[in-house]
């Protein structure tokens, strides 16, 4: 019966440590463009508040965190007349805050 006892903790014991791995590997995506590029794997990312086209990843940001290049706000693009541009997690522009004219 004692053996039992501590097979179990060793059991639990053994899924406790898999559950921390996956929880952090979970969480390491978010700061794996930041730390490659602080290590000087990468240097072009969504992310690093500047517009690359294409970074290093290959993809052509259409922005970057606050920066929209030469778009200033939603009435600079044709159509709209107002309303807050929006960079996705992604580096794409999001308009669903614009207004569109009429
Ligand atoms: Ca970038």
């Amino acid at each position: 019966m004692n053996d039992l006892e501590n097979n179990d903790f060793g059991t639990w014991i053994t899924y406790i440590l898999l559950i921390s791995v996956v929880v952090i590997l979970a969480g390491f995506p978010q700061v794996t463009n930041k730390t490659l590029a602080a290590f000087g794997f990468i240097e072009d990312y969504c992310g690093d508040g500047i517009i690359q086209t294409p970074n290093s990843a290959g993809f052509f940001e259409q922005c970057d965190t606050n920066n929209f290049g030469n778009i200033t706000n939603c009435s600079s693009l044709p159509e709209y007349i107002s309303g807050d541009l929006k960079c996705t997690s992604s580096c794409e522009i999001n308009l669903n805050n614009c207004v569109l004219g009429f």
